[in-house]
């Protein structure tokens, strides 16, 4: 969708893709607090890498849940790959929703300090930790439009299934 006119190079574009073979500045892994590796996008992005991903993450030492880290990219075709750590949905009383909006939060920061010009997010926590895939979308496009009310990038939410193209155009309606 294109942003306002005086910034109409920003957009969110929602794409059905495995995030592993986009071509972009960086892809954004739903990772857990070890950053060692696991299943879902992260196996995907571990495997498509490489072991040199795996040896980069080592010397990071884990990281928080709501924070990131950032490293190269390897056998990806992106630059960079920014690993953070969605939570795990318990209900929905326990900060979660605050948590998540830190992830897509941190990520940008990284983003904005490394000049990355095309992101590309999964749905973090929206699959193996469970957060309700709706509230998940409302949230991630949320914080992808307020980083573009401020900056000239291209925003690609990556839809690994027709229930996340359909929850995240609903929450397109809503803005
Ligand atoms: N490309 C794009 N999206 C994908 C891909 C892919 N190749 N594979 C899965 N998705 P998940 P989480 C979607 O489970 O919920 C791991 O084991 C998927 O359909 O990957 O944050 C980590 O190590 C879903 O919509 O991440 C953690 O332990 C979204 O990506 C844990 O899972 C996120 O699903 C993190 O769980």
């Amino acid at each position: 969708m294109q942003k306002d006119p005086d910034n109409w190079h920003s957009t969110i574009k929602l794409v059905m893709a495995d995030i592993t073979t986009l071509e972009v500045d960086a892809v954004v892994n739903a990772a857990n607090n070890s950053l060692l590796g696991g299943g879902g996008v992260d196996g995907a992005i571990h495997s498509a890498a490489g072991p040199e991903l795996l040896e980069e993450c080592r010397g990071l030492c884990g990281c928080p849940t709501g924070e990131a880290r950032i490293t190269r990219g390897y056998g990806l075709p992106a630059r960079f790959v920014i690993h953070t750590v969605g939570p795990i949905w318990s209900g929905g009383d326990n900060g979660e929703d605050d948590l998540l909006r830190n992830c897509y939060r941190n990520c940008f920061a990284l983003a904005e300090l490394h000049d990355i010009k095309t992101i590309a997010f999964p749905a973090i926590s929206a699959g193996v930790y469970g957060f309700p895939m709706e509230r998940a979308c409302r949230i991630a496009l949320r914080e992808m439009m307020s980083y573009l009310e401020k900056k000239n990038v291209d925003v690609i939410a990556v839809c690994f299934s027709k229930r996340a193209l359909w929850c995240y155009q609903v929450a397109l309606q809503d803005f």
